[in-house]
């Protein structure tokens, strides 16, 4: 630690038991957007993942008739979890294998009762996806409010590894969003009641009116809603960001200098835009045909030259068992430069889309690894990548 609080002090600053953490030399944090050549990532963990007890958001995501819905709350099954770690290790040793630092999350303790003065849960839910939870902006990593009460707390996993950057990068900047209270006040509870008997097509009509089950009492968002494009930042209101947490983003990023935009699609369940509207390389984006954007939504992208390409359908017609996610996941890949991309391995018409598109293609075995919170994406967070801040969108 350099002695930068007391310049002129002939003592040392720190005692050596202090508990400073072990400075990484050379370690860097830095990125502007989800393309330009990666350096350093963190990659989730499964360990003692649990499926919790529903919670008033995470059950609009989770089909009326999915075991999820509270008779499964429990720690998922050891074989499941050995297997989604083989997976994860398996991803995490192909990125070093090409030369990125890959860091890991700390495990937490997911086996008591969570209660705060609001609300209580059976349990947290896991250590996986990173995306959801960690925003990189720049120099600095945020850790997201959450919207599901079981990941309230999902941000101690990383505590350990931030406070580490913080004292290996003397710009990095390490920050924590308001805290939210997730109370029955931050829900429509009747909603939530409600939701399990309506059709796909009435979830669709409160979607499109931009209506769901959190209300706009917290500032809520998951970090996953958010798409960084340099100076340009697409922030997805749906289930698990609201106005208020857009708002936020934008009050707080546009005294910045970012511009911050909000984005809509047709999807009854919209949560995290990473299967939904993917960004490629400069002025290429992959878009979820059955996604459409709101109408106007497209025209920042088309007045910049953004060529914006439907993917293919995915390879499997259901996700795979105690899945959160959809099947889009298969367009949920990690772009490790302008030219080379992870695709999971099983998405065969995804990967050939890629190599058409001019891309290497690296298949990566994480298909069971999905129910622990997402694909390639979402299994991933940001530390550095080269590249600066550019303007696309001037
Ligand atoms: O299509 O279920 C998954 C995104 C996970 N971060 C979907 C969205």
């Amino acid at each position: 630690v350099s002695n930068d609080l007391y310049p002129n002090a002939s003592h040392p600053l720190e005692r050596k038991d202090s508990g400073v953490p072990y400075v990484r030399q050379g370690l860097h944090v830095e990125s502007y957007n989800d393309f330009d050549p990666l350096r350093h990532v963190i990659v989730g963990i499964a360990d003692n993942q649990h499926i919790p007890e529903a919670c008033p958001a995470s059950n609009e995501k989770i089909p009326a008739d999915s075991p999820m819905r509270g008779s499964k709350a429990g720690r998922r099954t050891q074989e499941s979890i050995d297997r989604a770690n083989e997976c994860l290790n398996g991803f995490a040793k192909i990125l070093e294998t090409r030369g990125i630092t890959v860091d890991r999350p700390g495990a937490v303790d997911w086996n008591e009762r969570i209660t705060t003065p609001d609300f209580s849960i059976s349990s947290g839910f896991g250590v996986m996806p990173p995306r959801d939870c960690l925003l990189t902006m720049g120099k600095s990593i945020l850790m997201a409010p959450m919207s599901f009460r079981s990941r309230y707390f999902e941000y101690l996993a990383y505590v350990d590894l931030l406070r580490e950057y913080f004292e290996s990068d003397n710009q990095c900047m390490i920050e924590q969003a308001p805290r939210p209270r997730l109370s029955d006040d931050s829900f429509r509870m009747d909603y939530v009641a409600a939701y399990e008997y309506l059709s796909d097509e009435e979830t669709m009509e409160r979607s499109l009116r931009k209506e769901y089950s959190t209300k706009e009492t917290d500032i809520l968002f998951d970090a996953a809603d958010v798409m960084r494009l340099g100076k340009d930042i697409f922030v997805q209101h749906g289930l698990t960001t609201n106005l208020a947490g857009i708002r936020w983003i934008k009050r707080k990023y546009e005294a910045q200098g970012y511009r911050v935009h909000t984005l809509s699609f047709e999807d009854n369940h919209p949560i995290h835009i990473d299967a939904t509207f993917c960004p490629l390389r400069p002025g290429l984006m992959l878009l979820n045909p059955n996604r459409p954007l709101f109408k106007g939504q497209r025209e920042i992208f088309e007045k910049n030259d953004w060529e914006i390409v439907e993917a293919v359908s995915p390879a499997w017609d259901n996700p795979p068992p105690l899945c959160y996610s959809s099947t889009w996941l298969s367009m949920n890949t990690l772009i490790l430069d302008h030219k080379t991309v992870c695709v999971e391995a099983s998405e065969k018409g995804q990967m050939e889309q890629f190599d058409k598109l001019g891309f290497d293609v690296i298949p990566v075995d994480l298909r069971d690894a999905y129910a622990f919170g997402g694909g390639l994406h979402c299994a991933t967070a940001d530390v550095w990548r080269e590249g600066t801040c550019e303007d696309y969108f001037a």
